[in-house]
């Protein structure tokens, strides 16, 4: 059997990425140093980094078919990552996103395209055998039919042998509203820089001691604020910190959130304490900025 599966629930979409010396002025015609086509999507993101470091792992997620969609399922089936949970929407297009990646400092400037490709629901979620996985993961989307889900897993929790328990984790990272409702569900919640700044806090150690009380008892909130580290606390209330680790040269900031959660996820799961996830996750978060896509990241 090995080790038990981690499932991340999300979106999975196409990125293509041109990487520039300078950001190109307006009306202009000029070449890029370079160009590729890569599997994006928070959660799909996460996925690929957690097979990098060696974790069973599970998407689950909405697919349309064409050209853009058998690319992202191959990729997905290079990395070995469980497809079970795709669900076909066979009237829909898969989202695509353009990113300018700025090779100078690292920067990236995503453009979304709008797509009508629906969210998993909770009817969805139905489907899984929760006795399969250790932990799920949530890219905080869907938020009302999100909580149904997490609910599902309460339930399970509270009718199973420990050994069958599955632990959650959802990550706010837009500064919706209708997402701050996740946050009382998750064993382990995710808050980025802009939802910690939407509400009103300036770093990470004051987001996560201000936004405590909104999670539930005995849940661990972490906070990551780019080349500030990371900060979060655990059920015992100390407030833990890690800085960054700036590789040589910033080169590639897409997806360092993402990786920044996948490996603080694969070490909670293996039982290390949150002080050594924290900074495992900003080390090997560093070393992403330092590469382009994610090959180098191990
Ligand atoms: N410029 C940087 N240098 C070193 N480490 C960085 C840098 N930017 C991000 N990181 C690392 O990545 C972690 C997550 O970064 P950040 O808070 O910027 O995520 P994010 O905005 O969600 O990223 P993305 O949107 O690109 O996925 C940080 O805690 C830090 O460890
Ligand atoms: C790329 O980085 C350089 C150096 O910091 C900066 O001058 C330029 O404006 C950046 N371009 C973009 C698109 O961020
Ligand atoms: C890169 O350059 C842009 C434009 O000058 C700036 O806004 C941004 O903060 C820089 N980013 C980093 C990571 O240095
Ligand atoms: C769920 O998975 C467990 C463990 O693999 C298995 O024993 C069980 O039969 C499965 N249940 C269903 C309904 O498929
Ligand atoms: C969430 O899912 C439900 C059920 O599928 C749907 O009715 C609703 O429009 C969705 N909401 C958003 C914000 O996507
Ligand atoms: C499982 O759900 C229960 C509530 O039923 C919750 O207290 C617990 O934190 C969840 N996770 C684990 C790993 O037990
Ligand atoms: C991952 O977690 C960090 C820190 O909690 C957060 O800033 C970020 O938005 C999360 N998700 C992604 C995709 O970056
Ligand atoms: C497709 C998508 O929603 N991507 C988001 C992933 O997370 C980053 C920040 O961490 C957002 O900027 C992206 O828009």
């Amino acid at each position: 059997m090995g080790e038990k599966r981690i499932l991340c629930v999300g979106l999975v979409c196409l990125d293509i990425i041109s990487v520039v010396e300078r950001y190109p002025p307006e009306d202009s015609d000029s070449r890029c140093l370079s160009q590729r086509w890569q599997r994006g999507g928070n959660a799909s993101n996460t996925c690929t980094v957690l097979a990098l470091l060696g974790a069973p792992c599970a998407f689950m997620g909405s697919l349309a078919p064409g050209q853009a969609a058998d690319f992202v399922r191959d990729d997905f089936q290079r990395y070995k990552v469980d497809l079970t949970h795709l669900v076909m929407h066979p009237a829909c297009a898969l989202p695509t996103s353009v990113v300018i990646s700025n090779s100078t400092n690292g920067t990236r400037t995503i453009l979304h395209a709008a797509s009508n490709l629906p969210d998993v629901t909770a009817a969805d979620f139905e489907h899984v055998n929760l006795s399969q996985y250790k932990w799920i993961h949530w890219e905080g989307r869907n938020a009302s039919e999100q909580v149904k889900m997490l609910r599902r897993v309460e339930e399970h929790n509270r009718t199973c042998p420990a050994s069958e328990r599955v632990t959650t984790s959802v990550e706010v990272e837009k500064s919706r509203p209708e997402l701050y409702q996740l946050f009382p569900y998750g064993d382990v919640v995710f808050v980025s820089k802009d939802v910690a700044k939407a509400l009103g806090f300036f770093s990470a150690p004051e987001a996560v001691k201000g936004l405590r009380g909104r999670l539930k008892p005995g849940a661990t909130l972490i906070c990551a604020w780019a080349e500030a580290g990371a900060d979060a606390m655990g059920p015992d209330g100390v407030l833990v910190h890690s800085d960054a680790f700036s590789p040589e040269k910033v080169v590639d900031t897409l997806g360092a959130g993402d990786t920044f959660n996948a490996s603080v996820i694969l070490a909670l799961s293996r039982g290390r304490p949150l002080s050594a996830a924290l900074a495992y996750g900003c080390q090997v978060a560093g070393r992403k900025c330092g590469v382009h896509g994610y090959a180098g990241i191990v």
